[in-house]
Formats: C-alpha cells, sequence, structure tokens
C-alpha cells in the first residue's frame, strides 16, 4: 500500500513538474505603442510605433497579427514593418514566422494624418493575438496622444491687403509731414 503511494505521489509530481515546465515554455506576446506627443490639428505624416515582444520563454506558433483602432480624428496613410504584411483596410499587419521566448519582432510603424478639427485628446489602441499565445491580458496597449491646435494661417489676399494699406498709410503720413514748399 505504501508503495502504491509512494508510486502515486512520485506520478503526480512528475505531472505536476511537467505541467509546470509545460507553462514555464509558452509564448507571452505583449504589445508596446509609442508616439511623440503631441501631434498637431491638420497634421500630415504623424506616426506611431508598435512593438511585439515575446515575454514567454517557449517560442510562438502560428499566425500573430497586430490590429490598430484610430480613433476619430486620425486617417491612416501607411502601416508598414520588415517581415509584416499589413493593410489598411482593415488596419492590421501579420507573420507567421517563430518569435523565440524573450524575443522581439522588428518594429511596425504605423502613419496617420491628423484632422483640422481633431479632439484636444485621442486614444489609439493596438492589439496583438495569435502566436500561440494565452495570456490575453497584457495583448493590449492604449496610447493617449495629445493634439495641439493648428496655428492659423492668414489667407493670402488678406495679407496682401493689409501690406497695401500699411504702405499707403506710411506713403500718407511722410507726405503729411513734408513742409510745403
Ligand atoms: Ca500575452
Amino acid at each position: 500500500m505504501r508503495s502504491l503511494s509512494c508510486r502515486l505521489g512520485v506520478l503526480v509530481a512528475i505531472c505536476l513538474g511537467a505541467a509546470a515546465g509545460s507553462a514555464s515554455a509558452q509564448p507571452n506576446l505583449v504589445i508596446v505603442k509609442l508616439h511623440t506627443n503631441p501631434f498637431t490639428q491638420g497634421q500630415v505624416g504623424a506616426t506611431y510605433f508598435i512593438g511585439v515582444h515575446n515575454f514567454g520563454t517557449g517560442p510562438t506558433a502560428g499566425t500573430v497579427t497586430v490590429t490598430d483602432t484610430l480613433p476619430a480624428g486620425l486617417t491612416a496613410t501607411a502601416f508598414a514593418g520588415p517581415g509584416w504584411t499589413c493593410t489598411l483596410t482593415p488596419l492590421a499587419c501579420t507573420r507567421s514566422d517563430v518569435l523565440a521566448g524573450a524575443g522581439t519582432f522588428p518594429t511596425l510603424t504605423l502613419t496617420v494624418n491628423v484632422a483640422i478639427n481633431a479632439p484636444a485628446s485621442v486614444t489609439n489602441v493596438a492589439q496583438v493575438s495569435g502566436g500561440g499565445d494565452t495570456t490575453p491580458d497584457d495583448n493590449r496597449a492604449s496610447d493617449l496622444t495629445d493634439i495641439l491646435p493648428a496655428v492659423p494661417v492668414m489667407p493670402l489676399p488678406w495679407l496682401v491687403t493689409l501690406t497695401l494699406l500699411l504702405v499707403a498709410t506710411a506713403a500718407w503720413s511722410l507726405r503729411a509731414r513734408r513742409p510745403h514748399a
């Protein structure tokens, strides 16, 4: 009986050890999103940088997909990164090569245009999935982005009119000061 208990104990220990070992060898993808703050209303070609890292010790398996949800006020014009296959509609990138534990995929660059009436701040959300990741809680990155008001540009006709008015005023002033002969 004792012998059976021992064998059972050993078996449980082996199983627990195997389970712990397999758990620690799982991939765990995490995503990071960065930008240079702030953007400006009407800005063309503002960029976000998206990084995907394998925080686990096991390699990824299968396709890894990154999707991005742009807020109102931003329009994507390019989404690319070495080794990634990307589309603008939907806004997503995929790749199927293996990422070893503690490894990082090449950085993705998302280029956007900022609407002239974009709000003072927006939040851009990126998400990674697939690759055998079983820990989705850390697969999402929210990037709060401040947007400055656009610098007002005076329309050219107004600028010309104002310049002519100033010149005319100066000329009149000089003429008025000149003593009559
Ligand atoms: Ca994860």
